[in-house]
């Protein structure tokens, strides 16, 4: 086990090489986490994405730029290859699986937090139908058809893509009522999800399955009432 000084001395540089887009920095601490034992979903989020918020303020303040961002996701990315598979290792096994259609909206080519939240749901066993990113509203439909999926999982990054959702959830529902659909991404809150007519969201990928695993659990509960 890791000491609580040297996880946060491996959070710290985790958070800082992403800071530096230094890719060499990523790799080398995303090393040193799995071999230390340090939890890889640690590592991920209150290091690597931890990073990335703060590339967020770096770029809010005018100290970045989009190619200092686009640097900073590569080295996001270059630690995400070593976490990953450690993480699928540590297997969190949620208490139902099911199946979701993930994507971001169109005109928003923001996937980061979207991977992160595939790539949990994908650790938890359920089935992935990633559509990626800038995808036309028309498609979450098509691909909720044709894989029967339980919940549709809409991430938007931006206050000026995230006003396509409530039109997705619109035709989600008018083909399939019994769909569940979370929202998610910075914009997203409880009320947003509300005022879209949505299911669910989650600020962070920690929580995400539990929030889906919910919903269908509700999902699966009505079903069998209407059986009856
Ligand atoms: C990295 C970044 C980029 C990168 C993206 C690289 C990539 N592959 O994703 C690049 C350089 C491409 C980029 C481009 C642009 N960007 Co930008 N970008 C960011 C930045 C700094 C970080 C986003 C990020 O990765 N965060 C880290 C991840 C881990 O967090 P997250 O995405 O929020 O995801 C978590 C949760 O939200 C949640 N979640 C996310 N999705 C989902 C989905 C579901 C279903 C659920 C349940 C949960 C969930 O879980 C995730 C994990 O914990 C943000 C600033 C910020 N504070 O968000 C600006 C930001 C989003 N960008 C912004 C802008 C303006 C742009 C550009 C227009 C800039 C330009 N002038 O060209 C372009 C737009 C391109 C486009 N059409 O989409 C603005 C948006 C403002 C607005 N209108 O709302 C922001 C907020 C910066 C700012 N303060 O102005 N950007």
């Amino acid at each position: 086990m890791v000491s609580e000084e040297r996880k946060n001395e491996i959070l710290k540089e985790l958070r800082e090489a992403v800071i530096q887009y230094d890719e060499d920095k990523v790799v080398e601490w995303s090393n040193i986490a799995i071999k230390e034992g340090l939890d890889p979903f640690v590592a991920t989020m209150d290091g690597l994405a931890a990073g990335m918020i703060e590339v967020g303020d770096l770029y809010n303040r005018k100290e970045y730029f989009v190619p200092e961002l686009l640097m900073c996701s590569d080295a996001l990315y270059a630690g995400l290859d070593i976490l990953k598979p450690a993480i699928k290792e540590s297997g969190r096994k949620p208490e139902a699986k099911g199946s979701i259609v993930l994507g971001v909206v169109e005109g928003d080519v923001h996937d980061i937090g979207k991977n992160l939240i595939k790539m949990m749901f994908e650790v938890a066993g359920w089935d992935v139908y990633d559509l990626g990113k800038d995808v036309p509203l028309d498609k979450f439909v098509e691909e909720q058809i044709r894989t029967d999926s339980d919940i549709v999982g809409l991430s938007a990054l931006m206050t000026t893509s995230m006003v396509a959702m409530p039109e997705i959830v619109k035709k989600l529902r008018e083909k399939n009522p019994k769909v569940r659909i979370m929202l998610g991404g910075a914009p997203i809150t409880p009320e947003v999800v509300e005022k879209y007519g949505a299911d669910g969201t989650a600020k962070s990928a920690g929580t995400a399955v539990d929030e889906a695993v919910k919903l269908i659990k509700m999902l699966r509960e009505e079903e069998m009432k209407e059986k009856k």
